[in-house]
């Protein structure tokens, strides 16, 4: 893969790339400056502020759990933001769409939590090893306010089993989780402002409650490659990003320039109705994937 240079360092050096590849897992990565970690936590407590009642018949939080970046310029500007391409460049090659932004937001003194899982195991892309996250952190994401932890090496496992709890604190669609996990393999990854993690669509990854005296703000970013098949729903909908889908496997969605446009909420109303029966097959009871609790993950 490309080394992309940022003022003449590349993104992810050839360790760094070499540990994601090992590890299914890669943290801490700067990508922006405090300031604009700052600036950015700002826009979205400001989109919390003017937007409390929802928009289009939905609450906020679902747009802010569920395909973000078809609705919210912030979402899909920051997903294009050139240093995060270039290290997930780096990892997946030149050819990246968007499949969903996401925002995990804990708040503090509560007990939200995300069990241990496996993105991609309801997403209908098989076992892929073309999807990465990128989950950036706009608080301080320490160990105290329930960063992340990861089991390193994971990913070379197929997708395993999951069992569906519905557990109304945890942040998955269905509460879903990876039973008999050995804690002492875990490695925690903090974040400071501005930082991110990539991991690897099939590395085991979990986090605690937030037990710190502020919020706890990420914003996951799953990028795919037009190699990617979307074998239980025929095509599905990405943005594209940077290169080029010569494939066309992909229905290839515009980045919104307002917030809330008409037609991307309509748009936004097609690409869940696609996807739902993908995110909730095998589910024992309704998985609530447009409540509060609605994250795809
Ligand atoms: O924010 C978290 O704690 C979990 C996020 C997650 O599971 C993911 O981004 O895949």
């Amino acid at each position: 893969m490309t080394e992309r240079l940022q003022n003449g360092v590349p993104m992810l050096t050839q360790s760094q790339i070499a540990t994601y590849h090992d590890a299914g897992v890669l943290h801490p990565v700067p990508v922006f400056a405090e300031q604009e970690a700052r600036e950015l936590r700002d826009e979205v407590e400001q989109l919390e502020r003017q937007h409390a009642s929802g928009a289009g018949q939905r609450p906020l939080s679902q747009y802010f759990r569920v395909n973000g970046q078809i609705v919210l310029p912030l979402l899909s500007r920051v997903a294009r933001t050139p240093a995060i391409l270039d290290a997930v460049e780096a990892l997946l090659g030149p050819d990246l769409l968007v499949w969903s932004v996401e925002l995990f937001i804990k708040e503090p003194g509560t007990d939200s939590l995300v069990s241990w899982h496996q993105d991609i195991t309801y997403w209908g892309m098989g076992e892929t090893d073309d999807e990465v996250t990128a989950w950036i952190a706009l608080s301080d994401v320490s160990v105290e306010a329930g960063c992340m932890r990861f089991i390193p090496g994971s990913h070379r496992n197929p997708i395993v089993a999951h069992e569906d709890t519905h557990d109304s604190d945890n942040l998955l669609s269905r509460g879903q989780q990876i039973a008999g996990i050995d804690e002492t393999k875990a490695q925690f990854g903090p974040l400071k402002p501005g930082e991110m993690s990539l991991h690897h669509g099939r590395c085991f990854h979990a986090s605690g409650p937030n037990r710190s005296g502020d919020r706890r703000i990420g914003m996951a970013i799953r990028y795919v490659t037009p190699d990617v098949r979307q074998s239980d729903l025929g095509r599905d909908y990405a943005m594209l990003v940077r290169g080029r889908d010569a494939r066309q496997g992909w229905i290839n969605i515009a980045a919104p320039t307002t917030l809330f446009e008409p037609g991307a909420l309509r748009l936004y109303e097609e690409v869940l109705a696609h996807q739902s029966a993908t995110l909730a097959a095998g589910a024992d009871q309704d998985v609530a994937l447009y409540d509060h609790q609605g994250a795809k993950g």
